[in-house]
């Protein structure tokens, strides 16, 4: 049995369809930086515009579906070795692809939150009706039942502050680890993108999945220059 911690990006849901977020804009946001649509001010300025992109890439979710890699890290699980995922993608495809333990440090696209009282509620707003048609359509955000503030997507915006609970349990899954897989992350964002140097720090042996280097890949152990499918079906026969 080892102790695996995958930290996995945008990289590992390309196979699966899912636009990572330097491409998830069509229409009406082609004109945007998505750093610059994914912060608080661009939700205050014109809430219509953020929300309708939440929603259109909510939709874009509900249709794609998790690939051989997903489902390798899912595997290794039942064959029992201990698994955590921590990953930066706020798509739910380790979930559905059988995951137990998922750390989602940039918050979850297929979930909603007031922002005047934090309530919820079911079903979620982001993923009621299909999206608009096209993408580009803006749409109000719906107002809360209890306090009338306006429902954001519960995901972590540029000068944000990551959830405490998942940074912490991605701490303690790289402290425990045997070893640490980084998969289809180009390292830019901090502070998910300082967590394979603590694992080196740790001692921990960490191997990068990417078809090119990344800005992780001079931290790492070893760099397999291959998709995150081909890299993980790999990693999962060596590991057997
Ligand atoms: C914070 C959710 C402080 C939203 C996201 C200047 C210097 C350094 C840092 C900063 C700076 N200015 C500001 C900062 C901080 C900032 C930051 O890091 N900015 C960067 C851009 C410079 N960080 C923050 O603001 C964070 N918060 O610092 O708060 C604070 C502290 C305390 C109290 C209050 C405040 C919050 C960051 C979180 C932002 N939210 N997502 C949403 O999704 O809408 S980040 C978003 O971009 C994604 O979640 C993803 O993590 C990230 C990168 O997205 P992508 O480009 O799509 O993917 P990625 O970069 O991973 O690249 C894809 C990789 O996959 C590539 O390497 C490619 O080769 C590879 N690949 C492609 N195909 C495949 C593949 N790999 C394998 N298989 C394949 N088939
Ligand atoms: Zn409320």
């Amino acid at each position: 049995m080892t102790r695996l911690v995958f930290l996995t990006g945008a990289g590992m849901s390309a196979e699966s369809g899912v636009p990572t977020f330097r491409d998830a804009l069509g229409g009406l946001w082609s004109r945007f930086d998505p750093e610059a649509l994914a912060t608080p001010q661009a939700f205050a300025r014109d809430p219509a515009l953020v929300w309708g992109w939440y929603r259109w890439r909510a939709a874009q979710l509900l249709r794609v579906r998790p690939h051989a890699g997903h489902e390798a890290i899912a595997a290794l699980e039942r064959q029992g070795h201990e698994v955590d995922v921590v990953t930066q993608n706020v798509d739910d495809l380790h979930e559905r692809a059988g995951s137990a333990r998922v750390a989602h440090l940039h918050g979850r696209l297929l979930h909603s939150r007031c922002i005047g009282c934090g309530g919820r509620r079911e079903p979620d707003p982001i993923t009621v009706a299909p999206a608009p048609p096209d993408d580009g359509a803006r749409e109000a955000p719906p107002p809360c039942g209890h306090c009338g503030g306006l429902y954001r997507p519960d995901v972590v915006w540029f000068g944000e502050a990551l959830p405490e609970d998942a940074w912490n349990a991605a701490v303690a899954a790289i402290e425990r680890a045997d070893r640490v897989v980084v998969v289809g992350t180009s390292g830019l964002v901090q502070p998910a993108a300082s967590l394979p140097q603590l694992a080196r720090r740790l001692g921990k042996p960490v191997l990068e999945i990417n078809p090119v280097p990344s800005a992780i890949t001079p931290q790492v152990d070893a760099h397999w220059a291959m998709p995150a499918s081909a890299g993980l079906l790999r990693l999962a026969a060596e590991l057997g």
